[in-house]
């Protein structure tokens, strides 16, 4: 059975989406980044490198969220969770699934998670937005991430609304189609259940 090393809210839930929609057959083991557990020994052994997901497979450990969601996509084609049949489609998913993990992650991060103040943050909250603009006028195509097909890149570009909207970043004048999108995941079973899991609902 799969297990996904995730901690409520933070950017496994992105995993825990994909494995929900896919019917998977797995298990969830709570890491506390607030308590430090990341940095236990015993999770140190699952992850080296101390962050959030992990996925232990009857072949070994998988790291980050855009090797897990192909992982996921790929071993349950049923589900139909990314176009598999496609190889340039393929790689279009995989190219918005890179960029919300190098680009719009380590942006909002810096603004919600790091202790930046005055005119630091503000530029942090600059760069942030115009990452968010990138994604509203040129990224999503609608009325899912990547056009007419549900894929694995709408629970993760959903982790990154989500944060923005509870940080009263997500104005609905500026980022219609994010916030349409955002409520759209949010309305589809298997999110809410992944949701609930984490002692989480839709915002
Ligand atoms: N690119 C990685 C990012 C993983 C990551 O930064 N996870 C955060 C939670 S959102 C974490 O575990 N942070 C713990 C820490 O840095 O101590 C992925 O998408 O899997």
């Amino acid at each position: 059975m799969l297990k996904l090393y995730y901690s409520p809210g933070a950017c496994a839930m992105a995993s825990h989406i994909a494995l929900e929609e896919a019917g998977a057959d797995y298990e969830l083991q709570k890491v506390d980044l607030k308590k430090g557990e990341q940095r236990t020994p015993e999770y140190l052994a699952v992850n080296p490198a101390g962050s959030t997901p992990a996925m232990a497979t009857e072949q070994g450990v998988i790291t980050q969220n855009v090797a897990i969601l192909a992982y996921v996509a790929q071993t349950h084609p049923q589900a139909k969770l990314a176009p598999l049949g496609d190889a340039y489609a393929f790689a279009r998913m995989q190219a918005f699934n890179a960029w919300l993990a190098s680009s719009l992650h380590p942006a909002i991060g810096k603004v919600l998670f790091s202790r930046l103040e005055g005119a630091a943050r503000d530029e942090a909250l600059e760069l942030a937005l115009a990452k968010y603009d990138l994604a509203e006028q040129h990224l999503l195509v609608g009325p899912w991430a990547l056009g007419a097909d549900h894929s694995v890149t709408d629970g993760y570009l959903m982790v990154f609304t989500r944060w923005a909207r509870q940080a009263d970043l997500l104005d609905k004048a500026r980022f219609p189609g994010l916030n349409a999108h955002l409520d759209r995941v949010q309305s589809r079973p298997a999110v809410q259940r992944a949701l609930a899991a984490e002692g989480l609902s839709a915002l």
